[in-house]
């Protein structure tokens, strides 16, 4: 994360009109006092669109993105964090500072000492702000969600909003209260943001999760086009623009801004690589991976391309609002947070649509190690079930990997509701299957479908396994032998054709059974064990997953057995 630098004013549309008579005005007069926390005035941008159409009428129907930001000469630029600089807790004010903390698990303390208008950096890549998009940009609603917020980084986030979009595509924000317990949520927030007519606020009567309250939040939009963001963010200069420009191109596309990074500890906003596309590593989990070099080189991308992304984060992104519909929204029955990314991302990929990171709109965040409210359930069983959702309706024959790689393996008799509506969606959409999103979208997701294919070799015999009239026996090993044949699968069973080897003896031979993804009993774990004794060095044992036992040789009969686990036994090896 390069150093911040002061960036230059030179391109930056500055409003230098002080027309006043307006329809549009979101905006209260300047002037007047919105100190309603005690931190100074909001300087409140007055867009030269507002005053002044003129630039809509180009003969190309183009114009260039508009920045918009005023908020580059801020009314103080000497305030702690202003230009996203970091700031800094006071002398004397340590133990209020760590205090504090747990109201949003960030240094809330910092928050409310920075101006809520601050300026940020311009971290646009080179070529955004001479970038043109069309003048019949279609119009948004910003959603935001929120439980318990903290109440200056939530209303930064609507003034960097407000300040720092070109009024006549902002259609509305909406602020969904999700039920939140604080008193300044309850009685303060509406008074604040009657102020601001495009800023409408829902107070949900119970707790709704966060994909739900989204969903709320939707269903009262009107612009054309929903814009999703959390509630602790800043948008930076000329963010919206690019978003709407790819929704307008194609109403298919969902648009993400480039997360940058505002420090949990200091508030100091931090731009972030270029060329990081969205994906996710089993079981599931969101990440980043950076476009290797090679094919930077190789294909001339530039670093202001939109990049395709197989995922997205979640919280921040542009969709068609009939699209979003079109498309089912959300599944309803996610629970408080966690997985609908994965869940929209393989919707909108698997059934048309495209997901697009674009580098010229960026939106800064506040990571957080933890997630400062509290869950109905259990964090990590709600985000479990959700997960499991997303899996059974979406990954088709590769939802074993996602099995296989966590401790779902367990949860997945467990109730996660139903699923017919999903899984009949899906069907009603035509959507593309798993496969063709592995082979299309996402090609270097490692995604085999079983663990390991091939023989299973006993040490002591120099033997393989054979499966003949369904008895187990031994012989010469020969990989190309079908009856030599294995796979263990990633949900652990040790498979032949349909059958997998039971830990079950019939008169003494161990028992082939139909194979069956539900039967605990049939999951057997590969183990290496690593010892200091020379010889049993990277001695694999084959042991069954929920009782001590091991597939042992039978010499005698020349079948496996099973007996207790004993590293010194090479018939087990
Ligand atoms: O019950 C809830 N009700 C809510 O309204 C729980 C949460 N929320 C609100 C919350 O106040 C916040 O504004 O929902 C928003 C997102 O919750 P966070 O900020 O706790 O989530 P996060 O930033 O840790 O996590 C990311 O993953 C989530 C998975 O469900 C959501 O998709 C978030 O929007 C998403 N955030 C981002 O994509 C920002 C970048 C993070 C990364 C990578
Ligand atoms: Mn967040």
């Amino acid at each position: 994360l390069p150093e911040l630098e002061m960036s230059k004013q030179s391109h930056f549309i500055s409003n230098k009109s002080e027309n006043t008579s307006k329809t549009n005005l979101n905006h209260p007069v300047k002037g007047q006092d919105m100190n309603l926390n005690g931190k100074g005035q909001v300087q409140i941008i007055k867009h030269p669109v507002e005053s002044n159409n003129t630039y809509l009428t180009k003969d190309t129907g183009m114009h260039k993105v508009l920045t918009l930001d005023e908020t580059m000469s801020p009314r103080d630029p000497k305030a702690p964090g202003q230009f996203g600089h970091a700031a800094e807790v006071p002398k004397g004010k340590e133990t209020e500072a760590s205090q504090r903390w747990k109201e949003g698990n960030f240094n809330v303390y910092l928050s409310d000492l920075i101006p809520l208008d601050r300026a940020i950096d311009d971290t646009r890549p080179k070529g955004c702000s001479e970038q043109v998009v069309h003048n019949d940009l279609p119009t948004t609603s910003i959603i935001m969600c929120f439980v318990d917020e903290v109440w200056s980084t939530l209303q930064r986030s609507v003034h960097s909003v407000l300040n720092r979009s070109p009024p006549h595509l902002l259609k509305e924000i909406i602020l969904v209260d999700d039920f939140s317990t604080k008193a300044y949520l309850k009685h303060y927030l509406d008074k604040y943001m009657e102020k601001f007519p495009k800023v409408r606020v829902l107070h949900l009567k119970e707790r709704y999760g966060l994909i739900r309250a989204r969903l709320a939040g939707a269903n009262i939009a009107t612009g054309d086009v929903l814009t999703f963001l959390d509630s602790h963010v800043e948008c930076n200069v000329g963010w919206l623009e690019p978003l709407l420009e790819r929704v307008h191109l194609n109403r298919k596309k969902v648009a993400c801004p480039v997360i940058e990074v505002i420090s949990d500890k200091d508030m100091s906003y931090m731009t972030v690589d270029n060329y990081q596309r969205g994906i996710f590593t089993w079981p599931m989990n969101f990440g980043w991976k950076p476009i290797p070099l090679e094919v930077i080189k190789k294909n001339k991308i530039k670093e202001s391309d939109p990049i395709r992304c197989p995922v997205m984060a979640g919280g921040l992104f542009s969709i068609d609002r009939k699209y979003f519909y079109e498309l089912g929204t959300y599944d309803p029955g996610l629970d408080v947070w966690g997985g609908e990314n994965m869940e929209l991302s393989f919707k909108v990929w698997m059934c048309g649509g495209e997901i697009e990171i674009i580098p010229c709109s960026r939106v800064g965040h506040i990571f957080r190690n933890d997630n400062p409210y509290s869950f109905p359930k259990d964090r990590i069983q709600t985000v479990e079930r959700n997960l499991v959702r997303v899996a059974e309706v979406w990954l088709d024959e590769y939802k074993d990997i996602f099995y296989g790689h966590g401790t779902h393996l367990l949860m997945r008799s467990s109730d996660v509701g139903d699923l017919t509506q999903q899984k009949e969606l899906r069907k009603s959409l035509n959507c593309k299957t798993f496969k063709w999103y592995l082979q299309n979208v996402f090609p270097d997701l490692h995604a085999p479908t079983v663990r390991a294919n091939g023989v299973l070799a006993s040490v002591a015999l120099g033997q393989c396994v054979c499966v003949q009239n369904f008895t187990i026996t031994f012989e010469t090993c020969d990989v190309f032998s079908k009856n030599q044949q294995f796979s263990y699968t990633w949900l652990r069973l040790i498979k032949h054709q349909n059958f997998c080897i039971a830990p079950v003896e019939l008169k003494g031979i161990l028992a082939l059974q139909p194979c069956d993804n539900k039967n605990n009993n049939l999951r057997w774990l590969h183990k290496s064990l690593i010892t200091f004794q020379p010889l049993l060095t990277d001695h694999f044992v084959v042991e069954h997953l929920s009782q001590p036992m091991c597939l042992e040789v039978d010499p005698v009969h020349k079948t496996v057995r099973v007996n207790s686990c004993d590293l010194t036994n090479r018939y087990q090896k």
